[in-house]
């Protein structure tokens, strides 16, 4: 199998050490998870948030998203929490849920023609921590140049990928020059994109 291609972009509210915005993914065979938390509010203390549920999917991420998220919910209880999205790829299968306000967005990309369509995926209202009603657990099929973005709300929004057309086969670029571009002065910042790669028969 080839080597992933995700990239990780993160930075602490300006004049901050910590950053509460966490993320990370994981192999598991021929299964992938991405996960981006953000842990509540700045600074030390939402950087612990956030590390412990980033933790708590990379020990738990083999589950069903349902019971990953409700688990989760519940072991954050007591913390001071934060919100999440999780995404898992297998083959051409996306499977993405997000509880607070990470935005994700399957961005379909058409090599040939040079165009791209964004899709926004769904959020769910609620914290990991704090409960939440409802978990939409999303399917969604890849093909091969699909992008999947994921920010924190330290991002302000994508509408189109149009200023970064150039990058837009290059991962690590694309998620530097998004954070660079969009990152807000009031908040931490973090950035995932994921290139899905052509999969050998
Ligand atoms: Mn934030």
């Amino acid at each position: 199998m080839l080597r992933p291609q995700i990239s990780l972009n993160r930075r602490a509210y300006p004049g901050e050490a910590d950053c509460g915005d966490q993320l990370d993914w994981w192999q598991d065979g021929k299964r992938l998870c991405c996960c981006v938390v953000d842990g509540l509010g700045h600074g030390p203390l939402a950087k612990v948030a956030g590390c412990e549920i980033l933790q708590f999917v990379g020990r738990q991420r083999a589950v069903s998203p349902e019971s990953l998220f409700t688990t989760c919910d519940k072991a954050m209880n007591k913390e001071r929490g934060g919100v999440m999205a999780v995404a898992w790829i297998e083959g051409d299968q996306l499977t993405y849920a997000s509880v607070g306000n990470i935005a994700g967005y399957l961005v379909h990309v058409d090599v040939e023609q040079e165009t791209h369509r964004l899709e926004q995926l769904n959020m769910d209202r609620g914290m990991i921590g704090g409960g939440f009603k409802r978990l939409t657990v999303q399917k969604l099929t890849l093909t091969a140049g699909d992008l999947l973005i994921m920010h924190s709300d330290g991002v302000n929004p994508l509408y189109n990928l149009e200023p970064w057309q150039p990058v837009i086969d290059n991962c690590e670029m694309l998620g530097r020059v998004i954070l660079e571009d969009q990152a807000k002065q009031t908040d931490d910042a973090c950035v995932l994109v994921y290139h899905h790669q052509r999969v050998k028969p």
